[in-house]
């Protein structure tokens, strides 16, 4: 195992893998921006290196100033975290051709799945369902464009490659449309990502967002670790997530997941990754595959039993997966609710200095939060402070062990979105279970003040 960790993050992640580190006992090197010079968890730390100024350019995508805080402290390891550097496979080769291990896939697992299109290739000749659409990336020739789309049938939505997580994507409803989306989408796509290529998919009109997690070593043995739900979103950031998801049949899903862990020992794929899939009229279709651990995982962290983090350390140790998938069993039923420093109606950012902070608690309760009274949450990065995460035997015990959670949580000197959560704890719609990615769009567009 590891002597030493570099974490190359920040915020309640960054904290979240420090712990997972002390329970391994693997000593963790917190590197931190000017604008984080002061948080708790970097005093926590065993050891801690400035990397920069407080824009993330600077800090925490400055891939030399890590590597060298690396080399500087003597870390067998770098673990990413989640957005940042995660996904970035120019990172994780750089970092292991400096002589560290990279905690998670490697960086020809993360270059695949960068790509929408090639992503999407490799998981049809896995077995993996897809969104019908093209065959890989559209050619230029209009009429075989608008022939594609013919066969696909309209509604169509025109992707980038480059893209993921809701960036560069277009909905064209007519043939007339079709041929200036796709321009407009290729030249946003060749600016934002240095890649033209897109793909045309079908688009899916009332979808859910289901993701599968999985977990593998490098001697190809991998599991999934059942579902989770993450239609709460609204644009393309999830507010609310849970496991399982209401009301679809353990046999699609089992089904789904088993897919999963083929196309995973198929591609030799190591460390976390979750399959996003829409789920729509009993059917599911992979869109894309993530290859960091989540912001969410606390929820199958709880259902399974499995800490997620510790064992994408060990895993990346070298070690064998320590379980098997008869040995994963899904009890009860979690939710998270990430808690924003954002004003709770209209959405802007509230950064600046909390005054209060006090945590819930009690049976089936998990707080994880980097703040604490008298911390500035600082204007820079991200608004999301923290994720109150609950279990309960059944979703209806979790749900009023949230409400009871929110209903203790207590923060002041900044807005956040507590009281939003308390309205969605109680709306009939999302206590029944199961609505779409639309719903809180809609939900917010009637919402009364
Ligand atoms: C779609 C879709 C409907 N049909 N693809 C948005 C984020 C990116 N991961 C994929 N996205 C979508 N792809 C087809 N063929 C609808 C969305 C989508 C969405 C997906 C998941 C969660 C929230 C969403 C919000 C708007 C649109």
């Amino acid at each position: 195992m590891f002597k030493k960790i570099l974490i190359a993050n920040r915020g309640e992640i960054a904290l979240r893998i420090q712990r997972a580190c002390r329970e391994l006992g693997i000593k963790a090197v917190m590197v931190y921006s000017e604008a984080d010079r002061e948080a708790k968890y970097i005093k926590l730390a065993d050891e801690s290196v400035c990397i920069g100024p407080a824009a993330s350019a600077k800090s925490y995508l400055n891939m030399p100033a890590i590597i060298s805080a690396a080399e500087v402290t003597d870390a067998e390891a770098i673990h990413p975290g989640y957005g940042f550097l995660s996904e970035n496979a120019d990172f994780a080769e750089r970092v292991e051709k400096s002589g560290f291990k990279f905690i998670g896939p490697s960086p020809e697992s993360i270059r695949i799945m960068g790509d929408k299109v090639s992503a999407k290739q490799t998981m049809i000749k896995a077995g993996v369902p897809c969104v019908p659409g093209s065959e890989g990336a559209l050619p230029d020739e209009p009429a075989i464009i608008k022939r594609t789309a013919k066969q696909v049938g309209y509604p169509v939505i025109i992707k980038a490659a480059g893209g993921g997580g809701g960036r560069g994507m277009r909905v064209v409803h007519t043939e007339a449309a079709l041929l200036h989306a796709v321009q407009t989408t290729k030249a946003e796509a060749a600016a934002a990502f240095g890649n033209p290529e897109v793909y045309m998919e079908k688009f899916l009109q009332n979808p859910r967002h289901i993701e599968i997690q999985i977990l593998a070593d490098q001697y190809k043995n991998a599991v999934w670790l059942g579902e989770r739900d993450c239609s709460m979103q609204r644009r393309h950031q999830k507010i609310i997530e849970e496991a399982p998801a209401p009301g679809i049949p353990r046999k699609l899903i089992e089904k789904i997941g088993e897919r999963c862990v083929a196309a995973v020992k198929k591609i030799g794929y190591r460390g976390a990754g979750t399959f996003e899939f829409l789920f729509e009229n009993g059917e599911f279709y992979f869109i894309e595959m993530n290859t960091r651990v989540q912001v969410e995982h606390p929820v199958t962290e709880w259902i399974t039993g499995i800490d997620i983090v510790r064992t994408q350390i060990m895993v990346a140790a070298g070690e064998k997966l320590p379980f098997m998938q008869r040995d994963i069993q899904l009890r009860g039923h979690s939710i998270e609710c990430r808690i924003n420093a954002e004003d709770p109606y209209k959405f802007i950012p509230s950064p600046g200095r909390i005054t209060t902070w006090h945590t819930p608690g009690g049976p089936g309760v998990r707080v994880d939060s980097h703040i604490y009274a008298n911390y500035v949450v600082p204007s820079n990065y991200d608004s999301m402070i923290g994720k109150i995460i609950v279990h309960g035997d059944t979703r209806e015990q979790a749900l009023a062990r949230m409400r009871t959670a929110l209903a203790e949580t207590v923060v002041e000197g900044i807005n956040t979105n507590i009281p939003l959560h308390r309205e969605l704890m109680v709306d009939a719609k999302f206590m029944d279970g199961g609505t779409n990615i639309h719903y809180l769009e809609e939900w917010l567009s009637k919402r009364e003040r």
